[in-house]
């Protein structure tokens, strides 16, 4: 550690807060567990960070002993107040206050902080009975997250209060730090929030000066105060995050500012409490080890042994029976709300339970029905919007909006209302240039519940939001990418625009689905898959040129959902399997006829989901690709991940090269993606083997 490193906050007294009142501990008392257990666990796990959770300990025992609504018994209750650690590695504050606070959850188990198969994980991770409203852990999108959250619960209020009755009206509180301020994703989102008003997101920065590498004013010199009041929030600066009082008033004039989000900065001192290490980056992601843990109990006037918390700061911090009331309360104007307005009440309960409206599945099939009927060639970026227009209508759950390239993703369709602070009931978002962001906020929106967020941009840029798609994979939430402009096929924006490994590199995220339809009717599938989908995110992948219809029988239809079936030549014992996706399944079909002419039987097997055909049972997979069969993937993208289904015989007709600026038609003869190109690679490798 560089001496320059000390935090000139870091010589200042460690006051007693002296607030008691009767048996009551102090307030300092109250915050002085979450810093002891913080410290304890780390100390166990060897492993962790006390810096921050010893540093907000005092603005977190404010919080939930004072604002936050919220119910250890109930954790579910829909109308809680939402809470957010952006600074996800201060996991063991959600943690000790989640023990505290009287959640379903035994010191034992803090005892095996960071361990294999412990709930009270390094990072927090999505875990509602623990009161950890979705995981954190890369920096600043627990900040976008939050953002997302305000967006879904100011839809659902305009959605569903009355003027007599209210039963969507919660705040969204989030906890960050200078390393969430200094990463590109707040920008996004706080810029966002500020323009949407969110006046019931309420942020804490915990402006400590410190970060991993030292002392921030060596890399981080913002004026952070003006960069929001910029972006139109209300802030309250220079807050001492150690003065209950002062802490106190700032959220009361937060809550005061429902015309705008608030940041509350509250100058504090990390690791607040260890003697010799508090205010420098010693203390942010170590233990502090036997000799100073020693020296902060007792500096801190903490009395008891490792993990052990005093009978009177446990009861002062029980929040069972005010839980329980609070969400009883809510459960009486809920049932009120019933009796007044019952059809609305259901459609609460079914949006917040994630269940799909009735009869569903029979409009779905209907509406699938339709598109194969009317067999239309078109863009499958223009089949999304109409596969929207058909299943919008019976889901004003789906809110959309897209990173500035609405007219391109085609996004917004007939039933799409503008969302703005004005027009709070819309259902769609012009989230502006912000593909990090609105990806970050749309899993806020997700978690929140009662949404299903779709927001679309150009494939090639979903690298600027990749790690919050795999955050919606890790997590499991719902979110809709609709990503467009799927290939070279986009033509003259040139190679910046055209992606070639980014339907590999997306299928190879665990979890996530990635549909690339090849017509109207895939997509409509496509579409319904993801709204069907409530456990994880899907990423479809559309054309911006046209692509004909694919004849099929119901049977064909059907199997779409499978992931991989095939398309034509199914009887046949087949020479060559042609595996191709999105706009290189006409190839297939056209080098199928090509070849058929002369007397080789080839089969085409559309895969518009490899991930949903992996999970088809093995009899299924064998019948649409049987073993040992020789079989060319064709796709116009990176090969590599395609070699498993092209298997020991096969070929993979793809890209490992960037694109050039020109139109779609020469660029696609120009890489062998003709019919000519694919039936000659097909012969090759018959006569090869
Ligand atoms: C996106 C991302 N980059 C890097 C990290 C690794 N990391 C964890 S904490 C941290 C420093 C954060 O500083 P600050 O928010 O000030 O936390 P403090 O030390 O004050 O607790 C870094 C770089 C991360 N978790 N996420
Ligand atoms: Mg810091």
């Amino acid at each position: 550690m560089a001496p320059a490193e000390r935090d000139p906050q870091a010589g200042r007294e460690t006051r007693e807060g002296n607030l008691s009142s009767g048996n009551r501990p102090s307030r300092r008392r109250l915050a002085n567990a979450i810093r002891m257990l913080a410290m304890d666990a780390v100390e166990a796990a060897r492993s962790g960070h006390p810096g921050m959770p010893m540093g907000m300990a005092d603005i977190a025992e404010v919080l939930w002993n004072d604002y936050l609504r919220f119910a250890p018994t109930a954790p579910r209750w829909h109308d809680r107040d939402r809470f957010i650690l952006s600074n996800g590695h201060g996991s063991m504050l959600l943690y000790a206050v989640a023990y505290l606070t009287g959640y379903d959850v035994q010191v034992e188990e803090l005892k095996h902080f960071r361990q294999l198969g412990s709930r009270i994980a390094g990072h927090p991770e999505r875990d509602l009975d623990l009161g950890v409203e979705t995981t954190t852990g890369p920096l600043g999108q627990g900040l976008a997250n939050a953002v997302g959250m305000a967006l879904a619960e100011r839809t659902l209020a305009a959605a569903f209060n009355k003027p007599d009755a209210k039963i969507v009206d919660h705040h969204t509180y989030v906890f960050l730090g200078d390393g969430c301020l200094m990463e590109g994703v707040s920008h996004e989102a706080c810029s966002f929030a500020g323009t949407e008003k969110l006046g019931k997101l309420i942020g804490f920065y915990d402006d400590n000066g410190i970060s991993i590498d030292g002392a921030t004013r060596g890399w981080f010199t913002d004026d952070t105060p003006k960069r929001f009041e910029a972006y139109g929030w209300h802030v309250v600066p220079n807050v001492d995050g150690h003065d209950p009082q002062a802490i106190r008033a700032a959220v009361e004039a937060a809550r005061a500012a429902l015309d705008r989000p608030s940041l509350i900065c509250c100058k504090t001192i990390i690791g607040f409490g260890a003697p010799n290490v508090q205010g420098t980056s010693a203390t942010h992601g170590a233990a502090l080890g036997a000799a100073e843990a020693a020296a902060a109990r007792k500096n801190l006037g903490w009395e008891l042994p490792p993990f052990e918390i005093p009978d009177d700061v446990k009861s002062a911090w029980d929040a069972r029976e005010r839980g329980k009331k609070l969400a009883a309360d809510w459960q009486k104007r809920f049932s009120d709300y019933q009796r007044k307005y019952p059809e609305l009440a259901a459609e609460f309960e079914r949006r917040m339970n994630a269940q799909l409206p009735k009869g569903w599945a029979q409009h779905a099939d209907a509406a699938i029905a339709k598109t194969a009927a009317a067999g239309k060639t078109m863009a499958t970026r223009k089949a999304s919007q109409a596969a929207l227009e058909a299943f919008a209508p019976q889901l004003p759950e789906l809110i959309g909006g897209s990173a500035d390239l609405t007219g391109s993703n085609n996004t917004l369709h007939a039933y799409s209302k503008v969302q703005s602070a004005a027009e709070p009931g819309g259902n769609y978002l012009h989230y502006g240039v912000r593909e990090f962001g609105m990806s970050a906020m749309m899993n806020g929106m997700a978690a929140h519940g009662g949404v299903v967020p779709y927001g679309g941009t150009f494939l090639v840029f979903s690298d600027y939001s990749r790690n919050a798609l795999r955050m919606a994979c890790l997590i499991g939430l719902q979110s809709i990418f609709v990503l467009s402009h799927d290939s070279i096929g986009l033509g003259e924006d040139g190679p910046t625009h055209q992606p070639i490994e980014h339907l590999g590199s997306l299928r190879l995220m665990p979890r996530m689905q990635l549909w690339r339809p090849c017509d109207t009717v895939e997509t409509a599938v496509a579409w319904r898959a993801a709204i069907e989908r409530r456990d994880g995110p899907t990423s479809l992948i559309l054309t911006r040129q046209d692509l004909p219809h694919a004849q099929r029988t119901p049977d064909q239809i059907a199997a779409i959902a499978r992931g991989g079936y095939i398309l034509s030549n199914g009887d046949a014992e087949p020479a060559i399997t042609l595996i191709a996706t999105g706009s290189e399944v006409q190839l297939a079909v056209g080098a199928a006829a090509e070849l058929g002419a002369a007397g080789v039987a080839a089969r085409v097997v559309s895969m518009p989901c490899t991930q949903v055909f992996d999970a088809q049972d093995a009899d299924y997979r064998a019948h649409v690709l049987p073993p040992g069969g020789v079989r060319l993937v064709i796709e116009a993208g990176a090969t590599g991940g395609w070699w498993r289904y092209a298997g020991d015989r096969g070929g993979v007709h793809g890209i490992d090269e960037f694109g050039h600026s020109a139109p779609a038609k020469p660029l696609f003869e120009k890489y062998g993606f003709t019919v000519a190109a694919v039936a000659q690679a097909a012969r090759i490798l018959i006569t090869d083997r």
